[in-house]
């Protein structure tokens, strides 16, 4: 059993799975809940993951958020989602009830409502904060600064199943129907419950260009630890578009084995907790210079 998370505030999240995960809950269950409670929550995931996120140019906040299994096929996500407070929980409803693997916009909200979500007034999505925000866009054009906040979750079950699911609000005052990596397969997640299972956050829209959490898991595949997995997938990318170039991108992995890794072009710090660990750790990469390999 294991559980990792992106960036510090999912420390949480992160504690919620380990007692999840103790209490011989399934992965996907331990996925979805430790999310929701993230996403529904205005002072966790700040200003980043559902309510309380950032919206776009328009003030209107439209999500993204996916869900993956180790299992072949099952795979659940809904993008530039508007109005529903815990998108993880319809992107898992994706990948139960509909013969599809990803809804936008429109069509996955009146999805959300056919499965019984409730659609929310947007100010209800907006926190204090956003709001304010948003508003000194508007008056003074003034960019948030900062702020790279997607929640991604692995967990690893007793019985030896793996998930792993993300949640975003996007880009800041972002194009309406911008999509980023977090929802898309291979770019913002990845699993395969013969390896393990990666996911990504950072700057999406050059994110989705490279398909990390994909390559992440085919190197363990082929035989990498989780760190090495992650850094050389890094490497790659600070190689092919020069390291002066690198656009921010965080990584976070774990394998069947309960081993975690991690690697990111800025500092990056997430948490984790194995079986035989008392309590959640959090750990701080530090900006990767491109490696030679
Ligand atoms: C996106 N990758 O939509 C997300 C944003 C993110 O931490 O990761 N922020 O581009």
């Amino acid at each position: 059993m294991a559980a990792v998370g992106t960036w510090s505030f999912s420390r949480p999240a992160v504690e919620r799975m380990r007692c999840m995960l103790l209490a011989g809950q399934n992965a996907t269950d331990v996925v979805e809940t430790a999310v929701a409670e993230v996403e529904d929550d205005v002072d966790t995931g700040r200003h980043i993951v559902g309510r309380g996120g950032y919206p776009n140019f328009k003030g209107v906040v439209e999500c993204d958020a996916a869900i993956m299994e180790g299992v072949p096929g099952r795979f659940g996500a809904v993008a530039a989602l508007r109005g529903i407070a815990q998108p993880c929980r319809v992107a898992r409803k994706v990948m139960e009830k509909s013969p599809h693997s990803l809804l936008v916009g429109d069509g996955a909200e009146a999805f959300a409502q056919e499965l019984g979500f409730t659609s929310e007034a947007n100010e209800n999505m907006l926190s204090h904060h956003t709001a304010t925000a948003y508003r000194e866009f508007l008056e003074k054009n003034k960019p948030v600064a900062g702020g790279h906040d997607t929640i991604g979750l692995i967990a690893l079950d007793l019985s030896g199943n793996i998930t792993v699911g993300v949640s975003t609000s996007g880009a800041p005052f972002k194009s309406p129907g911008r999509v980023g990596d977090s929802p898309l397969p291979g770019c913002g997640l990845y699993a395969d419950h013969t390896v393990g299972a990666a996911a990504a956050t950072g700057d999406g829209d050059k994110i989705m260009c490279y398909c990390p959490s994909f390559h992440v898991v085919q190197l363990m595949k082929q035989g990498s630890s989780p760190n090495d997995a992650c850094r050389a997938v890094l490497a790659d990318i600070q190689r092919r578009i020069g390291d002066d170039k690198c656009f921010e991108i965080g990584l976070i992995s774990l394998n069947m084995k309960g081993e975690v890794g991690a690697a990111s072009s800025v500092e990056f710090p997430y948490t984790f907790w194995k079986q035989g660990l008392d309590s959640v750790e959090e750990l701080v990469i530090n900006q990767q210079k491109p490696l030679n390999i």
